[in-house]
């Protein structure tokens, strides 16, 4: 270290920094929103943190980057929301308690404690005032509300199904809780299968418009997760074909793609843990319901992810029941087999092995038979499909499925289909559908991957549903005057996981009278999945105080939707998916004018320590409170934002906060050493020190919005060395450029380390606060390389001037005097006896002779 640097570090002292402008923040209330001011407005929102202990580095950088983007507003003269609260109702928090024997809410209100103490020392500029608790009766009451508002429009309702059963926490989840390798996202259990009647939300109906209005978001969410979405939405487009069945009078119907293969039926197949797969074999012999029962047994252990593997050995059985095709009158049998799922389309698929890979590896298996119905070798458009190259197949190999194993998916003409034939399979699935839709057996049709949102939990710590069953098995909505239905203390009551809430033991609390009549009657023990409660908390922050709604419509009107949300991937499909959906039912209800609740989405990377994620287990966690106390917010922030794209992950191995803080000591250095006062005229000031300045203040807004906040970070630390410069040589302290660049660095550097900036702003002469202080605009002028004149002088007199870079070396400048011709002839045959340079304005010759 040199002794220059010794002396920066010693002096500049971010603890003491830190504390003065937090405590002067927080009594003048300097991110408090003032409803009264009438500027344009922005909504910045991170998402709210789950309150499982202290923060982390995660939130150190989630909340970095949400903040800048605050900050940022707030310069550009915005009138900017920036609230906070918590997602405090969940599982975790009610383990913690079943472990230590205490309530749920000593734990959870003992961590906000904490995060709320760890937020204010990272100098977050949230309005506090708003702060919200999802868990406090005076928020959850409104998610009853919801509830309610959703039963009346009957998409809120109750049915019997096979839910996804996590066997350690003892509680349902939801399709998105489950994840691809069919273990629980929360407990890590494999989820198993039961069958039970829950409360579920209808988000299917809005399926469409889930999945069209991403169109809307294009460019402004982040790509991967607008695929996610699609993904989980799943639309196929297709037809509803209704078969006969024999012996039966009600029809079958199967969804399919490819109606156009209908004359390719050779077989149906239902899905064993269908009811219709129970109704069918109910009329079979005795025989075939025994071994019914069995592959039934075999299916219940076998997970959805294996049914769907396609490189799985094909199993099923048949039910000795035969179906009437519609389009040809043929009779087929009905299989059952787990490659069908329960819960797809219809639960029954029309096979046609030749042209369909999972039907062609039963239809192998089991001997059945395959009919080509679409001829890939005479194709419309002359070539055989890319997927049949795919598949190995050539125009000289022979193509027959029963041969080859491999199905055919391409375009081609109808063959064997009666009135189709010739066709190409476009033509083919609008003249079938057509058909159909005229004799009455089937219509077009759409299949989502997407399944209602199943939002009742068997546990103790979330949002009681508030619903009333009768004795007689009727459904009463506790009245709207009754709400909140507050969780009962949990004093006596026992809350380890039994496989029902633990509420249904809380006599006292569960034992109501019916609504309509007064007859003895029970409350809902179950309460809501906690991804109830974040679909809409963006609303409440509009009006978190007010108790008389949930959020009042006008203050939607003026801030909503959020204009940035800056969140984790992990989010990108369950809670992003049910605050578009919620946000549409709101919309539906009249409450609110927008249809997507997040305009743009900034998803932040994790941050990793050695290559991995940070865990304690691992033993590699870094803490965020003692990094905190070693280098302070600022640094902290700064190496966040220099750290790389936001969206790419940071190793905190490679990242140095204490380099960061080394930065920041030089930047707050160059506050004190201007000795310009705060009016004095820009235009006298160096060039070059004003160029690289207006350079600068010309690149960062765009840089900022396009969130490329390393590279503003490594323009500060280039502006800082060559203001530094400036001061140390010729320009000197006292020139104006210097201010105007310190004040440039000053104004920039508050978005990534808002407490130094706030102390130079404040060194500068400054009273007012730098956070809502405007950015100067860059002067175009100042931008170009200008050129200046220099004089040369030989012994007092000007002998020519010649215009010269501001930038130029002394050494260059007085090499270009001494070449003038008309400086020459000055010299003479005298001999030189001394030069002075005072790059880039004088030369001074000094001659005798
Ligand atoms: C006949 C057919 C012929 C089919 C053909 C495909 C190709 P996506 O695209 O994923 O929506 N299917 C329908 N319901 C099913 C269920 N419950 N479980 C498993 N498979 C099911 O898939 C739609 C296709 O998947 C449907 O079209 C149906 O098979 C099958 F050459 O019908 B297809």
């Amino acid at each position: 270290m040199t002794d220059v640097e010794t002396r920066e570090q010693e002096t500049y002292d971010f603890a003491r920094i830190q504390e003065k402008w937090q405590k002067r923040w927080e009594e003048e209330g300097t991110f408090q929103v003032d409803p009264s001011d009438r500027r344009p407005r922005k909504y910045v929102l991170d998402m709210f943190p789950y309150p499982s202990g202290d923060l982390h580095m995660g939130h150190a950088e989630a909340f970095a980057f949400g903040d800048i983007v605050a900050r940022y507003w707030r310069q550009q003269g915005f009138n900017v929301l920036h609230p906070i609260g918590w997602d405090s109702f969940g599982l975790p928090a009610e383990n913690a308690a079943i472990k230590r024997g205490v309530d749920p809410r000593e734990w959870t209100y003992a961590n906000i404690d904490q995060q709320k103490t760890s937020f204010k020392r990272y100098g977050a500029s949230f309005d506090w005032t708003r702060e919200l608790h999802t868990s406090d009766p005076e928020y959850y009451k409104w998610n009853q509300w919801l509830f309610l508002k959703m039963y009346e429009k009957g998409l809120a309702y109750r049915k019997d199904s096979w839910v996804n059963w996590d066997p350690v926490d003892q509680t349902v989840l939801a399709n998105e809780q489950v994840l691809p390798d069919g273990t629980s996202e929360r407990s890590g259990a494999m989820v198993v299968k039961k069958k039970l009647t829950q409360w579920y939300f209808k988000i299917t109906d809005y399926a469409d418009r889930l999945l069209d209005d991403l169109n809307q978001l294009e460019g402004r969410w982040p790509s991967k997760v607008l695929a996610m979405q699609r993904n989980w939405i799943g639309r196929s487009t297709g037809a509803d074909v209704d078969f006969e069945i024999e012996g039966r009078s009600e029809k079958v119907t199967v969804f399919t793609t490819r109606p156009d293969t209908l004359y390719g039926v050779t077989f149906m197949v239902v899905a064993p843990d269908s009811d219709l797969a129970a109704e069918l074999v109910a009329g079979s012999s005795a025989e075939v319901r025994m071994r019914f029962q069995d592959y039934l047994e075999q299916v219940q252990r076998t997970t959805e992810i294996e049914r769907q593997d396609a490189s799985r050995p094909k199993t099923g059985i048949p039910l000795d029941r035969y179906a009437i095709n519609p389009a040809n009158g043929e009779r087929i049998p009905i299989w059952a087999a787990d490659y069908v799922l329960a819960d797809y389309g219809h639960g029954a698929v029309m096979a046609v092995p030749a042209h369909d890979q999972r039907d062609l590896d039963f239809a192998r298996t089991f001997g059945l038979p395959i009919r080509v119905v679409v001829d890939t070798l005479a194709p419309v458009t002359g070539a055989i499909s890319l997927a049949d190259i795919e598949n190995g197949v050539d125009e000289t190999d022979t193509i027959d499925p029963a041969v080859t194993g491999v199905a055919l998916t391409g375009d081609g003409r109808l063959v064997n289909s009666g009135p189709l034939d010739g066709l190409s399979k476009q033509n083919a699935i609008r003249r079938i559908i057509e058909q159909l839709e005229a004799a009455g057996t089937g219509r077009a049709a759409k299949t989502y991957r997407l399944r209602d949102w199943l939002i009742s939990r068997q546990r103790f710590w979330g949002t009681p549903i508030p619903i009333i069953h009768g004795e007689d098995g009727s459904l009463h909505p506790v009245p709207e005057d009754q709400l909140p239905v507050v969780l009962p203390r949990t004093e006596g009551l026992d809350l380890k996981p039994k496989g029902q809430s633990p509420l249904a033991a809380a006599t006292d609390w569960v034992t109501v009278e019916n609504p309509v009549d007064g007859s003895p009657a029970r409350r809902d023990p179950d309460t809501m999945d906690t991804f109830v409660d974040s679909s809409w908390y963006f609303l409440r922050f509009l009006s978190a105080n007010d108790d008389s709604q949930a959020f009042d419509p006008e203050e939607a009107d003026r801030w909503a939707p959020v204009d940035q949300y800056v969140g984790g991937v992990e989010h990108a499909i369950l809670h992003l998916l049910y605050a578009r959906f919620v946000t549409k039912v709101l919309f539906d209800l009249g409450y609110i004018n927008f249809t997507e609740p997040f305009s743009a989405v900034l998803n932040q990377g994790m941050v990793l320590m050695d290559g991995e994620k940070m865990s304690k287990s691992r033993g590699n966690l870094v803490e965020f409170a003692s990094e905190l106390t070693s280098y302070g917010a600022d640094a902290l922030r700064l190496t966040m934002a220099f750290a790389g794209p936001p969206e790419d992950d940071i190793d905190w191995a490679d990242v140095s906060p204490a380099g960061a803080s080394k930065f920041l000591a030089r930047a707050w250095r160059l506050s004190g050493d201007v000795t310009s006062p705060v009016d004095v005229d820009w235009k006298t000031g160096d060039a070059a020190l004003r160029r690289a300045t207006h350079r600068f203040l010309q690149d960062a807004p765009g840089l900022t919005e396009a969130f490329k906040f390393n590279v503003v970070v490594a323009r500060l630390m280039e502006l800082v060395n060559t203001t530094r410069k400036a001061v140390d040589s010729g320009v000197g302290p006292a020139d104006a450029a210097v201010r105007e660049a310190t004040e440039a660095i000053a104004l920039v550097l508050s978005l990534f380390a808002p407490h130094v900036a706030e102390e130079m702003w404040e060194r500068l002469g400054y009273t007012d606060s730098i956070s809502s202080h405007g950015w100067r605009k860059a002067n175009p002028k100042l931008l170009v390389e200008s050129q200046v004149t220099a004089i040369v002088q030989v012994d007092g007199k000007v002998r020519d001037r010649v215009d010269v870079a501001p930038t130029i070396s002394p050494e260059d400048l007085e090499a270009l005097a001494r070449s003038s011709e008309a400086v020459k002839r000055a010299i003479g045959d005298r001999q030189v006896v001394n030069v002075i340079v005072r790059a880039p304005r004088v030369v001074n010759i000094a001659t005798k002779g």
